[in-house]
């Protein structure tokens, strides 16, 4: 039975994604852009009012890494909100009158759902590699940007593995893409993960300033500080290389090179009391929250479309 404050197993996401897609059809739909390595459907929803032309866009993804449970409930959180509050919130309203969201609930599935039924712990993707009796590999060290440079392994049983060759994953070659394909509209890419309680732009694979970095530490430092106003929660700004770590391969990064500059990777709570293991008591709170740090962001973008 789904819930937006537990941690779904894939099924009951599945299920759901197929009963909201149905609810509305003239603020949501649905569309595959590929299956994964062990065949499962990944789902994009798009939500947005039909508008008959194409409209620009924002690509929101959750669930890269498996163990991350509370970012595949953001996603959820995501779309219940936007379609609760369309109409009345006015933000929202515009938002999804302006532009179209595109929301891929869950992006590692098989991983998700190995987390779920073996290794709570599980990261990666559940590929199959001949040579090695490993599987997977890190998703987001298998993007082509500065591939397997840094902060990366080339072991396969690493769970930072970058895969054998870029995109090697059917799931980052499934996402990759879909954001090429649909390159002119998408505007922004907001990828959730967890934890940390950070707000991440490019560069990940070096020390190099991104050309539009002033513009994404503010927007980054609006977002975080709306994100702070509902319960205090305390996030840090910056880009992932000086903030968090080098490491390459990743989505962010990945997709400001395509040329999309609001690029931005969420590490949602805790700071590490819970870590991945965070109570489902908290999705509501995380989720609320992080909603006003997504929306400053969203609107931002639309401001400059
Ligand atoms: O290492 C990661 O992939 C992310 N942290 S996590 O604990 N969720 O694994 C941070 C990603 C930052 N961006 C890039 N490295 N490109
Ligand atoms: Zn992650
Ligand atoms: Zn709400």
């Amino acid at each position: 039975l789904h819930s937006y404050t537990k941690y779904n197993t894939w099924d009951t996401i599945l299920s759901w994604i197929s009963t909201i897609a149905s609810s509305n059809p003239s603020l949501i739909s649905k569309q595959e852009i590929g299956n994964t390595f062990e065949g499962r459907p990944m789902v994009l929803l798009k939500l947005g009012k039909s508008s008959g032309t194409t409209k620009p866009a924002i690509f929101l993804d959750c669930g890269i890494h498996a163990r991350e449970w509370i970012s595949p409930a953001f996603c959820q959180w995501f779309v219940k909100e936007a379609l609760d509050t369309y109409g009345s919130d006015s933000q929202m309203t515009s938002l999804l009158d302006q532009m179209d969201v595109y929301v891929l609930p869950v992006f590692n599935i098989d991983g998700y759902e190995y987390s779920h039924t073996s290794n709570r712990m599980w990261r990666k993707t559940r590929s199959k590699l001949s040579g090695s009796s490993c599987l997977g590999t890190d998703p987001n060290r298998n993007f082509d940007a500065g591939w397997c440079t840094v902060g990366a392994s080339s072991n396969p049983c690493s769970d930072t593995f970058c895969g054998s060759t870029p995109e090697s994953e059917i799931e980052v070659k499934n996402v990759a893409n879909f954001i090429r394909k649909n390159q002119s509209s998408i505007k922004a890419y907001l990828t959730v993960h967890s934890y940390s309680q950070l707000l991440l732009f490019p560069y990940s694979y070096s020390y190099n300033l991104a050309a539009d970095h002033s513009e994404l530490m503010s927007v980054a430092e609006g977002a975080s500080a709306a994100l702070t106003s509902l319960y205090g929660t305390q996030y840090t700004s910056g880009p992932g290389a000086s903030t968090i770590y080098l490491a390459a391969g990743g989505s962010d990064d990945w997709a400001y090179d395509l040329g999309v500059k609001y690029s931005y990777t969420f590490e949602l709570r805790d700071t590490g009391y819970y870590g991945f293991l965070l109570p489902e008591s908290q999705i509501q709170p995380t989720c609320e929250e992080t909603m006003l740090a997504v929306k400053y962001i969203a609107a931002h973008v639309q401001k400059n479309l």
